[in-house]
């Protein structure tokens, strides 16, 4: 085959070079990725489509051909309850999977306040302060530990709470509560929607697919407004509120002549700690005794965004990398948590050299060493971990690092609370020069752009083709997840990506200080994008509650029911979402059209399903527009706007603050 028809097909998967090179070796030394066996496997077109039912024995049911329309279940199910009930089935598991982790983020602060959990501390007083102050929780004449006990344990009464409402329910706009409220999705506790929504969803239960629906998207809020929001908060708390901070992300991380410690999955609770590790004088001369350099420590997935943002420890990809890096020859140990860890990583490992190091009882992988996490010895099992990568080390077979690795720099870690600051500084902080810049047409909208990466489609390629798009037609992007990595890749994290941005984007960031992509964090920090949105509300002119916001939500390349989730809440929130690859419900016509009209007529949001990226961007602009058409805000029009305006003055507020001091933030990045 000629060179460029090979790399062409190669190219064909991702855009990223360094991908393109490890997927070569894998080809060559017969290894199989994730980009192997989609190519090889294809998809099963009716489950696919929605349209398979296997919740009970009798089935699976599969509803397929001329009589999709009139044929059902062996149980009489239609189609349309079969493809509602999907959907909301992954709604649930996603729900599940990002409040179990809050939950136990929740449980270390509770520990740390106990004094049990040696090594950790509350690093961010004011972020505890605030959560004290959202949960009425009185702080006069108390210590820390008690304001953290207290908040922890009202925080932990979301999950088994059987009625009334979940607390941060009420830091959303009030309109949307009072929808919430109205429609009967404002959920009680956590764990109670989950199970009733599995319970909903058995074989004989809930068969209305309006119903089903409207039930995925209460689930939805358990994540969006719960456990998701509680996960960030209190993650804020332990390890601190992220403010921006430089940092790399490429395979190109990996040191050849280091020992390498990739962690990987979602949680932060171990990897802050083995980053600590990693950085312990006694294991670098350890290291060093074994004939390496130091040791190095990269992430990948959210674990990488928890300790990039806050740490600047650097990203080695997405999840769509996880198998590279193995293929690198480099990695000593990936150590493992839970959520979007392949079962391939242990067969590959047991091929290379890699050490895979499970370190949670929900996500065992046969074969792998189990070093069991327990925020009590974390220290202990950090070092173990850190110890195990150093003793592999001389073990390596051989090295193959990309030679394309071009390491994408970074900013990472703007939380609400930064963006906020870096709007007025840290006494008139505010949202109102993101709204005047909206309402006068300098910033056309916001888009968030989140989710995974997907063997499915190429890598990359549309998170990287939309975000330069709308930049340059002067729309914010916020970011978070394997999304925000694929843009670290390539530099659109960097201030320097002013370059692609339009007159009025480039404007406001240069007088505000601020890239115009944002990082916002890890996929739980979505919830930072929600407070965010009710914050532009809260700001006042840009309408009375989040289906007003000329916003809107994207997941390009997602593959996970935790973006399935994601998508219902930001829509139960009253946002407009877009996904891509493919829809889940797409063989209903019935249910397609539901979760457009219906979902917008009960709550002001929608989703849709489009592959095309071309499209997905014309469907954002035009709903951002109409947006803008239905507030009575000035029509967009690049360039065109009132030039004699003066956003803000910025310098003249940070000099106001000058010597007041305490600040924790930093000043403006350019
Ligand atoms: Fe088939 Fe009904 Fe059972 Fe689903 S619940 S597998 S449609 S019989
Ligand atoms: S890790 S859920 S692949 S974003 Fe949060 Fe990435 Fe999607 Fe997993």
């Amino acid at each position: 085959m000629a060179e460029a028809e090979k790399n062409n097909q190669e190219r064909a998967v991702s855009i990223d070079p360094a991908t393109i090179e490890l997927l070569a070796v894998a080809k060559e030394e017969g290894h199989t990725t994730a980009f192997s066996r989609a190519e090889a496997m294809k998809p099963c077109p009716i489950g696919r489509a929605g349209s398979c039912c296997y919740v009970c024995y009798m089935g699976p049911c599969r509803m397929v051909g001329k009589s999709y329309d009139t044929m059902t279940g062996i149980c009489g199910a239609t189609p349309q309850t079969i493809s509602a009930r999907n959907v909301t089935r992954a709604s649930t598991a996603g729900a599940s999977a990002h409040s179990d982790h809050g939950r136990d983020v929740v449980m270390t602060v509770l520990a740390v306040a106990k004094g049990e959990a040696p090594g950790y501390e509350l690093k961010d007083l004011d972020k505890l302060m605030r959560v004290a102050g959202y949960m009425n929780i009185d702080t006069v004449g108390k210590t820390k530990e008690q304001v953290a006990e207290e908040c922890a344990l009202e925080a932990l009464a979301n999950w088994g709470r059987q009625t009334g409402e979940l607390t941060y329910l009420s830091r959303a706009p009030k309109k949307r509560q009072e929808i919430w409220r109205k429609k009967g999705i404002a959920p009680r506790g956590i764990d109670r929607e989950i199970v009733e929504t599995l319970h909903r969803t058995t074989i004989g239960t809930d068969q209305d697919p309006k119903s089903l629906l409207m039930n995925a998207l209460k689930v939805s809020l358990v994540d969006g407004w719960g456990g998701a929001m509680l996960a960030t908060d209190f993650t804020d708390i332990l390890f601190g509120t992220p403010k921006p901070i430089h940092s790399r992300s490429n395979l190109g991380v990996l040191r050849e002549d280091e020992v390498n410690v990739v962690v990987h999955g979602h949680e932060p609770t171990l990897s802050n700690m083995i980053v600590d590790a990693c950085l312990d004088p006694e294991l670098i001369e350890y290291a060093k005794s074994k004939g390496a350099k130091g040791i190095n420590i990269a992430g990948l997935c959210c674990t990488a965004n928890e300790i990039l943002m806050r740490r600047g420890v650097p990203s080695a990809g997405s999840f769509l990398e996880q198998e590279l890096a193995i293929l690198t020859g480099t990695v000593d140990a990936m150590v493992v948590d839970v959520q979007c860890i392949m079962e391939a990583l242990q067969g590959l490992s047991e091929k290379l050299h890699t050490k895979l190091i499970t370190t949670s009882s929900k996500a065992r992988v046969a074969g792998a060493m189990h070093l069991q996490f327990d925020e009590h010895h974390a220290w202990d099992v950090a070092k173990q971990v850190v110890k195990t990568a150093i003793d592999n080390y001389p073990n390596r077979k051989r090295i193959k690092m990309p030679t394309k690795n071009d390491m994408g720099n970074m900013v990472a870690g703007f939380s609400h609370e930064y963006v906020e600051y870096m709007q007025g500084g840290r006494f008139r902080k505010s949202f109102r020069p993101l709204n005047d810049a909206i309402m006068d047409g300098r910033i056309m909208g916001v888009v968030g752009i989140i989710g995974c990466t997907n063997p499915r489609v190429p890598e990359d390629e549309a998170h990287n083709y939309l975000v330069k798009k709308f930049i340059e037609n002067d729309i914010l992007v916020v970011q978070t997840g394997c999304g925000a990595i694929a843009s670290a890749k390539y530099g659109l994290l960097t201030p320097e990506a002013i370059e692609y941005a339009g007159p009025g984007l480039r404007e406001v960031c240069e007088a505000v200080g601020i890239p115009p992509v944002l990082h916002m964090g890890s996929c739980v920090d979505n919830s930072r994008i929600l407070t965010v949105m009710t914050a532009m509300v809260e700001e006042g002119g840009l309408g009375d509650d989040i289906s007003d916001l000329p916003v809107v939500g994207m997941a390009p390349e997602w593959m996970s029911e935790k973006a399935v989730c994601i998508a219902c809440y930001f829509v139960a929130s009253g946002a407009y979402v877009i996904c891509g690859v493919d829809s889940p419900v797409g063989d209903s016509k019935i249910v397609t059209g539901l979760i457009d009209n219906f979902w917008e007529e009960e709550v002001g949001g929608k989703l849709h399903f489009i592959v095309d990226k071309e499209q997905m961007y014309e469907k954002a602009v035009e709903h951002i527009k109409a947006k803008r058409k239905a507030l009575k805000i000035k029509e967009y029009e690049r360039g065109k706007f009132h030039k004699e305006k003066v956003l803000l003055d910025m310098a003249a507020r940070r000099a106001l603050e000058a010597g007041q001091g305490g600040s924790q933030m930093p000043h403006k990045l350019f």
